[in-house]
């Protein structure tokens, strides 16, 4: 199959083609760099070294042999997206390119507007390029757990069932999502739902859960295939925050009480149920979902598994939650679709936990202290660091 990985710079972009290039499909990434932009922006870096996009691919040649082509540009750029889609010719295209912290959409109004657009206007023209070019495409987009928020009824694939005034339909699933960026991905999925009804469309909205681990089975070839660890309190993600406060000796960051619960998934999970979705292609004109995660934990349940795993002293601290969320709540998911189509979850054990305390205790030293705390509080519309209002 030929694959074009959209974001494939990124943390889960990049161990995702050189899985697909393993298992023996033509890869082409694609990549504008702005998340290693945000870094500037934010004072941050990732925890793990990582080498240029075009270093990767050149390393990922010596390695294995294996050739990449690379598409360098933005996809809220038309004329790119449609370039690059007629040139490499995919049979599927797996879009991971949006901008994808929940904290970073809330900093402020130019923040939140910047994600909307990005992610919004990138996804409509990935969608238009498939509908004037080849219909036949495949598109496998990376959506959110989030985009369902935590209603108090169990969370079906995409779809609900509803009996109303005596008559019955299926309609997607209501959305409630808790961010401006949640938010880009419940419009991008309503945007691809129209467009596969319109154009006749196949694609696969994947409902990812929170993402944990920093190493894969090629991620490991090589120091120069390592892919991005974010720790900072906007693009680190909870469980690897957690297991980098640890041993950094910084107490584990809960918000609220910490009862909030979420669906999480491995890092090696992810590749795989790109590869499934892939390989096992959405029908003509179906908008197919799936839900993304392996497991379902509350964020202490998760502090407290990292102390007790961590072989030195570990301090879980609860704080005012900077964000407008639950923070009690009922919470149920439904994630058999992938389970169906053959995936076998790595469930988190402590020996991937340990391994990953190995990978921070090297990097520790190129912590910034300054940047593990967030900065951004959801209810206020301005952040002291964007503006003169301190
Ligand atoms: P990431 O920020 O590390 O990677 C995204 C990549 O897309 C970056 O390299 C960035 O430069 C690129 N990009 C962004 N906007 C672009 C544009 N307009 N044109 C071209 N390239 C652009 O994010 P990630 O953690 O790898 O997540 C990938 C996707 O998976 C995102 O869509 C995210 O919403 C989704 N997801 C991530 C997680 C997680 O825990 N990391 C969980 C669920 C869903
Ligand atoms: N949290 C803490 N302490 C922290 C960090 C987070 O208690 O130090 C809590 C948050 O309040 C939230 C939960 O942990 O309740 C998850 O936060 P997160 O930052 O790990 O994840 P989230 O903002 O939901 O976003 C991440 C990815 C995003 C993806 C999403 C999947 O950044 O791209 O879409 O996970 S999901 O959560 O299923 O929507």
């Amino acid at each position: 199959m030929r694959i074009l990985v959209l974001g494939g710079d990124g943390y889960l972009g990049w161990p995702t083609a050189m899985y697909l290039s393993k298992k023996g499909h033509d890869v082409a990434v694609a990549d504008n760099f702005v998340r290693r932009q945000y870094d500037f922006e934010l004072g941050a870096e990732s925890l793990v070294p990582i080498a240029s996009l075009q270093q990767r691919i050149k390393t990922w040649k010596d390695v294995t042999g294996l050739h990449m082509d690379l598409y360098v540009g933005d996809l809220t750029d038309a004329r790119f997206v449609h370039r690059m889609v007629g040139e490499f010719k995919p049979d599927t295209i797996v879009h991971y390119a949006e901008q994808r912290s929940a904290p970073y959409s809330m900093i402020d109004q130019e923040h939140a507007v910047y994600t909307q657009t990005n992610n919004v206007v990138g996804t409509l023209n990935v969608i238009y390029a498939i509908a004037e070019l080849n219909p036949n495409i495949h598109l496998v987009k990376l959506g959110s757990m989030g985009e369902y928020g935590t209603p108090n009824i169990d969370i079906e694939e995409g779809y609900l069932e509803i009996e109303h005034n005596g008559r019955k339909d299926i309609l997607p699933y209501p959305k409630q999502p808790g961010s401006f960026y949640h938010l880009s991905k419940v419009h991008d999925s309503h945007n691809i739902l129209f467009a596969c009804k319109n154009f006749g469309l196949r694609a696969t909205d994947l409902n990812q859960g929170i993402v944990y681990g920093v190493q894969t089975d090629e991620t490991v070839l090589h120091p120069d295939l390592a892919t991005r660890f974010d720790y900072d309190g906007i693009f680190g993600t909870v469980l690897n925050r957690f297991c980098i406060e640890a041993v950094l000796g910084h107490p584990l960051t809960v918000y609220g009480l910490g009862e909030q619960r979420r669906g999480i998934l491995d890092i090696r999970d992810t590749v795989r149920c790109i590869e499934i979705a892939s390989e096992n292609p959405a029908q003509a004109g179906e908008f197919r979902v799936f839900n993304q995660f392996t497991e379902e934990f509350s964020i202490k349940e998760l502090a407290e598994l990292v102390a007790k795993t961590y072989p030195g002293e570990a301090h879980v601290e609860l704080s005012e939650d900077p964000r407008t969320e639950e923070l009690t709540h009922y919470y149920r998911a439904i994630n058999t679709n992938l389970l169906d189509l053959g995936l076998v979850p790595h469930l988190l054990s402590d020996t991937l936990i340990e391994s990953m305390f190995g990978v921070i205790e090297k990097y520790q030293s190129r912590v910034n202290w300054d940047v593990i705390r967030t900065s951004v509080n959801w209810r206020r519309t301005r952040n002291p660091l964007y503006s003169n209002e301190k």
